[in-house]
C-alpha cells in the first residue's frame, strides 16, 4: 500500500494527544529530566506510580551528557556505582572509592530504564507556574518551551499531580516560582530559596540526601536543586549524589502515596 502523508500526520497527532490527555492527572509530576529527575522517575514508576516528567529541552539528560568540561565521563562513588549497575550502566574503578562511567551510556540507559519502567516523559515543555490550592501545590502550569523562547503571548494549560518533584538543577525553578508568586514561606532557613554554596564535593554530596525533602506542601526538591533550595555546596561532575537523591525522593513520596 502506498504511504499516505496525512495518515502519518494523523497517527502522530492522535497518539500524542491521547498520551497527553492520559497524563493530565498523575501521582507525581517531575520537573526536569537531568539525572536526579530521571532516577526519581525510574524508582517511582517501578513501584507502579503514575509518573510524568517534564523537560523544557529537546534532549533529556540535563547536565550529564558533557561529563566535566565536555569530557564525557562521569565520576561516582560506591553508592552511586550501585545504582548505575542496577540500571545497567557499566562502571570502571578509577581508584579507591572513585568509579567512572561513560556519560552517553549513563544518560541513554537511565532514560531508557525510566521510560521502560513507565515514566511518561514530555520534552519541549516548560513549567512556568504551579497550581496552588489551600496552601498546597496541586499541579503544574505548562506551556511549550518554544512559546516561552519566542516570547509569544500564548496561555498555558494545567496538569494535576498529588506530588511535584523540583529536579530543575542549579536554578531551582519551581521553588523560585513558589517563593516569588505565592508569598508563602518555604520550609528553609530563610523562608525562600537559600541558594547554592561554592564547590565542595564532599560536603555537597553528603548534604544532598538530607536536603532531598519536602520544602513546601506537596513539593519535594531533588538533585542539585535540593542543595540550591537549602543552601549547600555544589559538587561539579560527581554524579552519585544526583542518583541517590533521585532514589531518595522516590522513596519519600512512595511512602505517602
Ligand atoms: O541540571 P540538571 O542535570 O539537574 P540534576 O538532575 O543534575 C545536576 C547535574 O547535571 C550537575 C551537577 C552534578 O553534580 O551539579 O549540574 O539535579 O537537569 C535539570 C533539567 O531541568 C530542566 C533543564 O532543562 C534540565 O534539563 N528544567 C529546568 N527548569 C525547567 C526545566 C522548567 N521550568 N521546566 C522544564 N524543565
Amino acid at each position: 500500500m502506498p504511504l499516505d502523508d496525512v495518515v502519518i500526520s494523523r497517527a502522530i497527532i492522535e497518539r500524542f494527544t491521547q498520551k497527553l490527555l492520559d497524563h493530565l492527572e498523575c501521582d507525581v509530576a517531575i520537573v526536569g529530566g537531568g539525572p536526579a529527575g530521571l532516577t526519581a522517575g525510574y524508582y517511582l514508576a517501578k513501584h507502579n506510580h503514575k509518573v510524568v516528567l517534564l523537560e523544557r529541552k529537546l534532549s533529556i539528560g540535563g547536565g550529564m551528557w558533557g561529563g566535566g568540561i565536555m569530557f564525557n565521563e562521569i565520576v561516582v562513588q560506591e553508592e552511586g556505582r550501585a545504582i548505575l549497575e542496577e540500571l545497567g550502566v557499566a562502571t570502571l574503578r578509577f581508584r579507591d572509592d572513585y568509579y567512572t562511567a561513560d556519560a552517553i551510556e549513563a544518560v541513554s540507559t537511565i532514560c531508557s530504564q525510566a521510560v521502560k519502567a513507565g515514566t511518561r516523559i514530555f520534552n519541549l515543555i516548560d513549567v512556568e507556574d504551579v497550581m496552588l490550592t489551600e496552601k498546597q501545590v496541586t499541579g503544574l502550569v505548562i506551556n511549550w518551551s518554544s512559546v516561552t523562547l519566542a516570547g509569544l503571548h500564548v496561555d498555558p494549560v494545567t496538569m494535576r499531580a498529588r506530588f511535584v518533584v523540583d529536579a530543575t538543577g542549579h536554578v531551582a525553578e519551581v521553588a523560585q516560582i513558589i517563593a516569588r508568586k505565592s508569598g508563602a514561606r518555604l520550609d528553609t532557613s530563610s523562608g525562600g530559596v537559600v541558594g547554592e554554596r561554592p564547590m565542595h564535593a564532599e560536603i555537597g554530596e553528603r548534604m544532598i540526601l538530607e536536603n532531598t525533602r519536602e520544602f513546601f506542601p506537596g513539593v519535594y526538591a531533588a538533585g542539585m536543586c535540593a542543595n540550591a533550595v537549602f543552601g549547600a555546596p555544589r559538587m561539579g561532575p560527581i554524579f552519585g549524589g544526583m542518583l541517590m537523591s533521585g532514589r531518595r525522593v522516590a522513596e519519600l513520596i512512595a511512602a505517602r502515596l
